[in-house]
């Protein structure tokens, strides 16, 4: 482990409350609990969806999942129904699972939620509601974005449960702030609390889920620590809540090969050998090509199946809609690549037996023996730093607070390397920070060849995120430092009244956000209102990302760059097209 420069008992609140304690009320929460069986579950006449994928790895057939979340949770039950009868007409098994890609206010208290920015994603507003997710269609629903994690962990807890859901998430997305909530000890406790409800069904089946990308690993460098970092969560999970741990990821992993080892790592790292709740499909291969992105998606799905079936993990694949890099996925395009998915089990038999699995297993070796070392030292460092790590309260709160990079870099896996970001040289480098520092490359290649700095520099610019993506406000921030710019790197999940008040205080000369949520227009609109209001109107504001908003009428989020731009705010598309209009702006021109 590297030196600990960081004194981390110092990074928790004297009057922590105990985190045992938290999960002996969730538990006593969860006493009486009168639950009902899901739909599913009564047909296919099992306890809970951990029993079913026991079964499935017992006689070898495969289950599939699907990610389904559109605007409203009306549209998102037609579009179950639709997507169900779908795959019966075309002859084909209907998917397994489905997660539900709750929105993001669903993250916070139920008193919150009304009056919180709307993104994209259903929420559930009612009993009526929670009952239709388990009884609307045979498909096993997972309480997945935005249940356990946040604020609202507990009332979302107990509403899964009483429905009859037995896969609950997401452990990692406890790593997240909400909007307009910044008080992550009463985060931790209701976490704790949500966990600890669960952990009393654990005999009958109860799992509690994780997307491993969804919290640091997915903006971890190296796969070793992916695994580490899942030894954690279970540990967290099992030994200190008592709570089954289910692991899923995959969706930020291109290449089908690592793909498959990591998948078998993560297996490998499960003494219990809890099926994962899913696994994610390639979502980063993708282009705006929607007809190229076939291709990903038919070599992602054939490697994720072999996987499953050679090795009987009992897990479910999630195909990727083609749109992936646009916009949530209308229904039928959710209902054409399940039923890719499900053609593309025939092929399994054919191509499995020739794959030279014992590469494969090499590489999972290793990854494993890199998880166990992240594992001990994040633990013995914790332990030897005064934390108490049998009080998940503290084990929790004290990573939220040091932060992914840190994490990385004190208890990573790989050998010192001061030629690597974060100070070691990968185990094995992970797909989407490799593509990312590649597209930096190719973005200073070509501002540079148009010696441009002279324009830039010294010229203030505050760069900043709506939400948790961060691969973009990295790219942006590093990129126009590195062109001259003098960048002021306000960091991610930012409200709008955080950016203006920090638009004050540095008098940045422009402000560059990034937003991928589907809450663009509300959140550009804002911007420029308080940033009016508060005689502060000067600095140029350019968005980026994703910029689309759900609309009234529709189930999927529309287009909002017109909008923006008669708002007052500038999309320029590109980084080089940022770059250019920065300049331009300098220049005193006026930029459409
Ligand atoms: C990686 C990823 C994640 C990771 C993020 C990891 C991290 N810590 O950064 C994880 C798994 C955590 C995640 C979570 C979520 N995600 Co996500 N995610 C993606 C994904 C796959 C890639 C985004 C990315 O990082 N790309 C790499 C970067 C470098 O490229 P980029 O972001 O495309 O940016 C480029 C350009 O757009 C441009 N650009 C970007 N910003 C700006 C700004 C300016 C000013 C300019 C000029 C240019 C510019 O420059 C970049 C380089 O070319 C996209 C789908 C896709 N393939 O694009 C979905 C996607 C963005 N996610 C989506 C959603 C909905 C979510 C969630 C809200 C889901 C949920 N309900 O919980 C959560 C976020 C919750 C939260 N707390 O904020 C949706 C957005 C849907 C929409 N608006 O219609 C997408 C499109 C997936 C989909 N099709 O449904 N996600």
């Amino acid at each position: 482990m590297a030196d600990l420069d960081v004194d981390l008992s110092a990074l928790l609140p004297a009057d922590l409350p105990d985190g045992r304690e938290a999960v002996e009320e969730g538990r006593e929460l969860a006493a009486g609990l009168e639950r009902s069986p899901s739909l599913f579950c009564e047909e296919k006449g099992v306890g809970s969806e951990r029993e079913w994928r026991e079964r499935a790895r017992r006689e070898g057939f495969s289950c599939t999942c699907m990610n389904v979340g559109l605007a409203t949770w009306d549209d998102t039950r037609e579009a179950l129904g639709l997507i169900y009868e779908d795959a019966l007409s075309r002859g084909v098994r209907p998917p397994d699972r489905f997660n539900l890609i709750a929105e993001r206010r669903m993250g916070l208290p139920k008193d919150k939620r009304a009056e919180a920015p709307q993104e994209t994603g259903p929420a559930l507003w009612d009993e009526e509601d929670w009952w239709e997710l388990t009884h609307t269609v045979p498909v096993q629903p997972e309480a997945a974005d935005n249940m356990i994690g946040g604020p609202g962990s507990v009332e979302n807890a107990l509403d899964a449960l009483r429905v009859g859901i037995t896969h609950i998430g997401v452990l990692s997305q406890y790593s997240w702030r909400w909007p307009y909530w910044s008080d992550d000890v009463s985060q931790t406790m209701a976490v704790l609390k949500g966990a600890g409800a669960l952990a009393a069904f654990r005999e009958e089946g109860v799992c509690f889920d994780s997307y491993l990308e969804d919290g640091y690993p997915g903006v971890f460098h190296d796969y070793a620590n992916y695994v580490g970092w899942a030894m954690v969560e279970r540990y967290v999970s099992e030994e200190l809540i008592g709570a089954a741990y289910s692991c899923s990821w995959g969706g930020l992993t291109q290449n089908p090969v690592v793909k498959s080892a990591v998948t078998l790592a993560l297996h490998a790292a499960n003494p219990e050998g809890v099926p994962a709740g899913f696994v994610q499909g390639d979502t980063i291969g993708n282009t705006a090509d929607f007809d190229a992105n076939m291709a990903v998606l038919n070599t992602d799905v054939l490697f994720m199946k072999m996987v499953d079936s050679r090795y009987r993990l009992g897990g479910a694949p999630i195909a990727v809609p083609v749109t992936e890099t646009e916009r949530i996925p209308s229904w039928q395009e959710v209902a054409t690549v399940q039923t890719i998915s499900r053609r593309l089990e025939e092929y399994v038999p054919m191509v499995e037996p020739v794959v030279d699995w014992a590469q494969i297993e090499a590489m999972r070796d290793r990854l494993v023996q890199g998880g166990r070392a992240f594992f001990d030292a994040a633990i013995k460092g914790l332990d030897a730093a005064g934390i108490d790590v049998r009080d998940p309260a503290q084990l929790l709160l004290v990573l939220k607070r040091l932060g992914s990079t840190r994490c990385e870099e004190l208890f990573g896996a790989g050998e010192p390397d001061p030629e690597f970001p974060r100070g070691r040289r990968p185990v094995l480098e992970t797909d989407l920070v490799r593509s990312t520092m590649e597209e930096r490359e190719r973005l200073l290649a070509e501002l540079r060849g148009r010696r441009e700095e002279e324009a830039i520099r010294g010229m203030k610019v505050l760069v900043t995120s709506t939400d948790v993506h961060e691969f973009a406000e990295f790219l942006l921030a590093s990129t126009l430092a590195a062109v001259g710019a003098e960048v002021i790197d306000f960091g991610i999940n930012r409200d709008p009244e955080d950016i203006v008040k920090a638009v004050i205080e540095t008098d940045a000369d422009a402000v560059v956000v990034t937003t991928h949520n589907g809450v663009a227009r509300s959140f550009g609109r804002r911007l420029m209102e308080d940033l009016r209001g508060t005689g502060s109107a000067g600095a140029p504001v350019f968005m980026g990302g994703v910029l689309n908003e759900d609309v009234e009428g529709s189930e999927i989020p529309i287009d909002v760059r017109a909008d923006l731009n008669a708002a007052g705010v500038e999309t320029p598309g590109t980084i080089d097209g940022l770059v250019e209009a920065l300049i331009d702006r300098r220049r005193g021109a006026v930029v459409a």
